[in-house]
C-alpha cells in the first residue's frame, strides 16, 4: 500500500471535502477564457495563475465541474508509451501527479500498482520489447516479462496455456498507478479559484466570436463574454466547439463504456490490460473492480450503456480472472472519446490567432491532466508552442508528421 495513501488516510485534517466559494456573476470580459471545467481546463487555470501570474481567468462549462470525461474514465496513469515524444510527455505528467496531493492538499488516493500490458501473440511480444527499450532510454521503468514472471507479479491471473488466448508475456511498468479522478479536477479548480480564477458551471457556450482571423470571445446563454485569449479543453465535444470557431478537426467521436463491480476485499493490486482481449481492470482503493473494454464500433454522441458491451467484456474478463464469475456489477457508464487519426492528442496553437486547443484525448486523457494544464498554460501565456507539445501540433495532419501511438493505446479501437 503506497505511503501517501496511508498518510492521507490517517490525516484527520485532510481537506477532502472541497468547499468552493460562491462564484461572482459572469463578467463581460476576462484576460483568458477556458472552455471546459474538466481536469485539463481547471489545471490550465491553476498553472496560468501559479506559473504566469494570469489570474483574470474564466473557466466555463455547459455542465458541472469535472462532470465530463474527467468523471468517466477508469483513472489509469502510466507513461509506457511507444514513441519517444509520447513517453517524454506522459513522463512529465506522472512526475507532476506524484507531487499533486501535497501541492493541492487534497487526497487524490494516488496509488502505484504496477501495470501489466499482456501479450498473447508474437507481435505483441515484439511491441512490448520495443516499448520497454524506448521507455528505458527516457528513464521510464518498463520491462518485458515472460509468463512465469507475469504470474509472480500478478498471481491472480489465469496463466494456463490451455485457453483461447494464453498469456505469453507482458510489458511491466511498475510506476503504473490509479488515482481518484474527480478530486484531481476539484483540487485544481479550488486552488485556481483561490488565486483569482472563476469557474462558471451550467453555462453553455453557443458560439465562438472570431473577427479578422483572431478570437474575441464567446457567446453564452447569458450573453457575450470577451477575452484576449480563448483555450478550448472540452474532451468529447472538441469538434463541436472548434466548429463554432470555424476549425475542422480530424477527430471522430466514439463512446467508450466502462463499469465497476460492488466493492470486495483487496485482492488485485496490479493494473491489468490486454489489447487482444480488449479489457483493462484495476481494483480501486475502495475495493471495486473498475473495468473497461474497447470503444463502441461506431461514432455517436451518446453516453448510454449497452448489454452488448457488458457481455463482451465479461466473457474476456472471466478468461483472465475466473474467480470473478460471482462478482456483481454495480454501475455502468460511458464517456465520449475524441479519437485522433494517430492516437495522440492535438494541442497548442491553431490557425486562429489567440485561440488554443487541447483536444484529441481519445482514451488517454486523464493521465495527461497535469502536463496538459501546465503546458497549455505556457502556450497561452507565451503564445508559443512549448517544445514538449511540438509533436502534438494540429498542423501535423497537414504535413503528415504524425505521432503514432496506436500500439500503446491500451484500448481496442
Ligand atoms: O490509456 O491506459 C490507458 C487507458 C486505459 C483505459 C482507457 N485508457
Amino acid at each position: 500500500m503506497p505511503f501517501t495513501l496511508i498518510k492521507n488516510g490517517l490525516k484527520n485534517n485532510a481537506s477532502d471535502i472541497v468547499d468552493f466559494p460562491r462564484q461572482p456573476d459572469l463578467k463581460s470580459s476576462y484576460d483568458v477564457i477556458i472552455v471546459g471545467a474538466g481536469g485539463h481546463g481547471c489545471a490550465a487555470a491553476y498553472y496560468l495563475a501559479r506559473d504566469w501570474g494570469i489570474k483574470n481567468v474564466c473557466v466555463i462549462d455547459k455542465g458541472y465541474l469535472g462532470g465530463g470525461n474527467t468523471a468517466r474514465n477508469t483513472a489509469i496513469i502510466r507513461s509506457n508509451y511507444l514513441t519517444a515524444e509520447g513517453v517524454a510527455f506522459y513522463k512529465e505528467s506522472m512526475d507532476l501527479f506524484k507531487e499533486l496531493d501535497r501541492e493541492l492538499d487534497i487526497n487524490l488516493m494516488y496509488s502505484e500498482r504496477g501495470h501489466l500490458t499482456l501479450a498473447h501473440n508474437d507481435a505483441s511480444i515484439r511491441t512490448s520489447r520495443w516499448r520497454a527499450e524506448v521507455n528505458k532510454q527516457l528513464g521510464v521503468d518498463s520491462e518485458l516479462l515472460y509468463t512465469d514472471d507475469v504470474a509472480r507479479v500478478c498471481p491472480q491471473l489465469n496463466v494456463s496455456q490451455d485457453v483461447r488466448y494464453p498469456i505469453l508475456g507482458a510489458l511491466y511498468h511498475p510506476p503504473g498507478a490509479i488515482a481518484r479522478h474527480d478530486a484531481v479536477a476539484w483540487g485544481y479548480a479550488r486552488d485556481a479559484i483561490r488565486m483569482g480564477a472563476e469557474v462558471h458551471q451550467k453555462t453553455p457556450v453557443t458560439d465562438v466570436i472570431v473577427e479578422g482571423g483572431r478570437v474575441k470571445g464567446i457567446q453564452t446563454d447569458k450573453g457575450p463574454v470577451y477575452a484576449d485569449k480563448v483555450l478550448q479543453a472540452v474532451a468529447g465535444s472538441s469538434s463541436l466547439l472548434a466548429g463554432m470557431a470555424g476549425l475542422e478537426l480530424p477527430i471522430r467521436t466514439i463512446p467508450l463504456q466502462a463499469c465497476v463491480s460492488q466493492p470486495y476485499k483487496p485482492i488485485l493490486d496490479t493494473i491489468i490490460v490486454s489489447g487482444s482481449l480488449h479489457i483493462y481492470v484495476s481494483q480501486s482503493s475502495r475495493g471495486e473492480f473498475v473495468m473497461g473494454g474497447s470503444t463502441d464500433p461506431y461514432p455517436l454522441y451518446s453516453t448510454r450503456s449497452t448489454l452488448d458491451f457488458k457481455e463482451g467484456l465479461m466473457s474476456h474478463m472471466l478468461e483472465l480472472f475466473p474467480f470473478l464469475s460471482e462478482a456483481r456489477i454495480m454501475r455502468q457508464w460511458a464517456g465520449m472519446a475524441d479519437m485522433s487519426p494517430d492516437f495522440s492528442p492535438i494541442m497548442g496553437l491553431t490557425p486562429i490567432e489567440n485561440y488554443y486547443i487541447d483536444a484529441g484525448w481519445g482514451t488517454w486523457g486523464f493521465k495527461a491532466t497535469p502536463v496538459s494544464g501546465k503546458r497549455m498554460a505556457e502556450c497561452v501565456a507565451t503564445n508559443k508552442q512549448p517544445a514538449l507539445l511540438e509533436p502534438f501540433r494540429l498542423s501535423r495532419f497537414d504535413n503528415f508528421t504524425l505521432t503514432a501511438e496506436k500500439g500503446a493505446a491500451s484500448v481496442g479501437h
